[in-house]
């Protein structure tokens, strides 16, 4: 649609807003102009949407399908009128019509269904196959409720419900004809058939619909549209239970069914954290079951040969371990419906699912009771069970040197399933998420399964779309860059390279100072209509944005701001640049240290903001509801990018990415994948701090450090603590006192007190480099132009090349 004009774009929404909507343009809300043109979008794609179908099943090449219990959308009327080259144009006219665009995209709910970094990969992972034209689509739950919104009440979290879907969502298109049925509870019965094989047959299921809602993913520039396909649980509609109604049994049924679309009902607000509840096990076991018949019949649909063929034309990567049901219900699929033998069914299925894995923190390895599972899924769990014991038994009898570790390596023990080791075993790939989490893997956590399973092992580091985290959302530094280097980044990321030939060119330096002062007056504004908080926009903008964990260490930077606080009170004429100190973040409602975290930090902004001894040198703000659309508004205007994790907890993060790429300096450990960042930028353009994952680890093994000893001896440690004791930083006198105790009693787990020195340290290199505005600008353009590797598009080629074997379907 490159040749629709302005005047053209004008015209359709003046008339879609008479014939879809009955009103003039005079009279339209922004709300209306938002549908009328999300209309516009999908007059544009439906008909490229049948087409790309069409041509997957003419060409009937292998498939992805990316199961994931989350998917971190967030708002897509921009982003696809920039895939379907609408966007510009679409600005343009609205300016025409007097309209500010921004406040007409901002009338989309985000699509809030994840939680973070997981959910966020598995959206940039669809953006990026529909944009390299492969055919890979993805197969999620349409929540009822996302992720909860985030209110600040005198500095502590609330939680509100995101009914998201109150409003119309005009992306969303019901498929009532491809509903399954799926089943659960119930018994089995084992037949002996004639040729001696046993048949399984289920009584007494209790049986949900799962109705399927597809949403577009527009490839950029290519026509190309893939499918998220978000399933929805609704109740077997049969006609006893209307007639059920006359035995007075109308609020049974009620019952029935509200429990039934409960299975859909919200998003586990838990970020890297198993809580174990039956209804998230249902969830999983919902999108499992339902994405696999669904994948199955299509083959059939399009094959008319063996399922034995499957492989050669599905893939399933499972996006942690919360969709790994889908290796026993692919199981039970072919040996149960399609009377495959076991091995058969084995072969089959430890070649078509692939296992992603995205933590080492034991809190958030998936492990269910046995007698949990076995009540809501008796078949599958008997499968499971099956598994074990010839993966036990492989053991045993082939690897006697690991037979002392078959405890930790088996699939059921002490009452648990481990749904990482079934996982691991029931797939041909397990990656980790960047370099050093990978090795962590193969070298630590999993190091009996690497022994045993070699070649299944292989990284794959992360990345973010580019379209979306620098062309949408920095269209300024966009166009400079194109300015400056030619628009071929656009479809080549790493082309952003040739931005290094242009880093000590001084004059090009300044327009990137003034792009990001720009950014920087916009966000002071967004702020300021917030908050009604001033802030100095010249002042260092200092990022930190992402859930609110203890291993990310918020409290590291809350504690440097304590520590500033305090030397300003003693000194107030000292003479530092002042800084901005931003933080969004969202913590797990049931995550009582990191709600205290998130009532420090509001605590301290309280004081500092408003302390006349401060003289605005530091400002402290906490955004409420940190979510897509917000992380678009922050990141373009970021100078400081906090990525400060205890080393060897963070197994990738991809905020470190999006900043990096919009020219913000990384402050951070050697963990995740900072480290690629740093093999690739050096030393010299960016600020390593602090402990090394082997120290940390080393640290782990022999007990820790001894925190009480630092608070005894660095005065700016005991000051810091005291202050929280004391209640000095609240009303009552415990407040922060469980954070005190952590650190105290606890020897401070995440080792902050161990980096407080060093991490101090280096923002005063920060600070003496920032007024060095050259040198600081060429390292931020150093950044920009290194950035292209950590676009999603090079991850996703690599996984289709490494772990798929697929190739691009045309172009
Ligand atoms: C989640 O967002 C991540 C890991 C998890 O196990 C769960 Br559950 C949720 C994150 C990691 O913490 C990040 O380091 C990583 O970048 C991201 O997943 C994507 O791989």
């Amino acid at each position: 649609m490159l040749e629709l004009t302005a005047e053209a774009f004008k015209e359709k929404i003046t008339n879609k807003l008479k014939t879809d909507r009955g009103i003039e343009i005079g009279d339209a809300s922004d709300k209306d102009i938002y549908y009328v043109i999300a209309a516009i979008v999908n007059e544009e794609i439906m008909p490229q949407w049948y087409d790309t179908q069409k041509k997957y099943e003419e060409k009937n090449n292998k498939q992805i399908f990316y199961l994931s219990m989350e998917f971190l959308v967030g708002n897509l009327l921009q982003s696809n009128l920039l895939n379907c080259g609408m966007l510009d144009v679409s600005n343009q006219a609205l300016k025409e019509l007097g309209l500010d665009p921004e406040n007409i995209y901002a009338k989309e709910h985000d699509a809030a269904l994840g939680n973070g970094g997981l959910g966020r990969l598995a959206a940039c992972f669809l953006d990026s196959l529909a944009s390299l034209n492969y055919a890979g689509h993805g197969y999620g739950i349409r929540y009822r409720y996302g992720l909860f919104e985030q209110r600040i009440i005198n500095g502590n979290q609330v939680e509100l419900p995101d009914y998201w879907l109150k409003n119309d969502y005009p992306w969303e298109t019901k498929k009532e004809d491809e509903a399954v049925c799926i089943h659960f509870h119930g018994d089995v019965h084992m037949f002996k058939k004639n040729d001696g094989t046993l048949e399984f047959n289920y009584e007494n299921t209790d049986k949900v619909m799962a109705i399927p809602y597809d949403i577009p993913i527009i490839g950029y520039e290519n026509k190309v549209i893939n499918t998220l396909r978000l399933w929805s649980a609704e109740a077997v509609y049969d006609e006893q239970e209307t007639l059920a109604t006359e035995n007075n049994e109308f609020y049974h049924d009620l019952d029935h069914k509200h429990s039934i679309e409960q299975i859909s009902g919200f998003l586990y607000p838990d970020d890297s954290n198993h809580e174990g509840k039956e209804l998230r096990l249902k969830q999983q076991y919902f999108l499992v079951s339902s994405s696999i018949q669904h994948i199955i019949k299509n083959f059939k649909k399009n094959n008319h040969t063996s399922l034995r063929r499957l492989p050669e034309k599905v893939v399933i990567q499972i996006n942690d371990t919360h969709p790994s049901l889908a290796i026993p219900e692919l199981m039970r699929i072919l040996m149960d419906e399609e009377n495959f033998s076991w091995n058969a069914a084995w072969e089959v299925t430890t070649k078509v699912i692939a296992y992603t894995n995205h933590t080492t923190l034991s809190e958030a390895l998936e492990t269910w009771p046995k007698g949990m599972l076995e009540h809501l899924l008796p078949r599958i769990y008997m499968i499971i069970d099956e598994i074990n014991e010839r993966f036990c038994k492989g053991i045993w009898y082939d690897h006697e040197a690991l037979r002392d570790t078959i405890p930790s390596l088996a699939i059921i023990a002490d009452d648990q399933v481990h749904m990482a080791r079934l996982a691991i075993v029931g797939s041909f790939s397990v990656n980790g998420v960047a370099r050093i989490h990978t090795e962590i893997l193969k070298k630590q956590e999993m190091k009996h399964f690497y022994n045993l399973f070699p070649d299944r092992f292989n990284n794959k580091t992360n990345g973010i779309t580019h379209r979306r985290w620098l062309l949408q959302a920095n269209p300024n530094l966009a166009s400079l860059i194109t300015d400056v280097i030619g628009p071929q980044w656009i479809k080549r990321p790493k082309q952003l390279i040739s931005l290094l030939k242009y880093s000590k060119d001084s004059s090009l330096l300044e327009k990137f100072d003034q792009v990001k002062h720009e950014n920087k007056k916009i966000l002071a504004n967004h702020i300021y209509e917030r908050t009604g908080i001033l802030v100095d926009d010249q002042s260092i903008f200092d990022v930190q944005i992402k859930r609110l964990h203890e291993y990310k260490r918020q409290l590291l930077n809350i504690f440097h701001i304590i520590y500033l606080y305090n030397e300003l009170k003693v000194n107030p004429n000292q003479d530092i640049t002042p800084r901005t100190f931003i933080f969004g973040a969202k913590a797990a409602p049931s995550y009582h240290l990191a709600k205290e975290v998130i009532k420090l930090i509001n605590t301290v902004a309280s004081i500092v903001n408003y302390d006349p001894d401060i003289r605005g040198k530091l400002k402290v703000i906490f955004l409420e509801n940190y979510n897509v659309s917000l992380a678009e508004k922050i990141i373009p205007a970021a100078d400081i990018s906090e990525q400060i994790s205890t080393a060897s907890k963070e197994a990738s993060g991809t905020g470190n990415m999006k900043l990096m790429m919009n020219g913000a300096l990384t402050v951070g450990t050697l963990d995740g994948a900072n480290i690629e960042i740093n093999d690739l930028v050096g030393n010299q353009n960016m600020f390593i701090f602090g402990l090394t994952a082997d120290e940390v680890m080393d640290y782990y093994q022999h007990g820790g450090f001894d925190a009480t000893a630092i608070y005894n001896t660095d005065d700016r440690v005991k000051r810091i603590l005291d202050q929280l004791n004391q209640g000095e930083f609240g009303s009552h006198d415990i407040e922060f006192k469980d954070i005190y105790y952590n650190i105290l009693y606890h020897n401070d787990p995440y080792f902050v007190l161990k980096d407080f020195e060093p991490y101090i340290e280096t923002h005063e290199i920060v600070e003496r480099t920032y007024r060095d505005r050259l040198t600081w600008l060429n390292m931020s353009v150093t950044n920009i132009a290194h950035s292209g590797k950590f676009s999603s598009d090079r991850t996703i080629r690599e996984y289709a090349t490494d772990i798929w074997k697929v190739k691009q379907v045309w172009g």
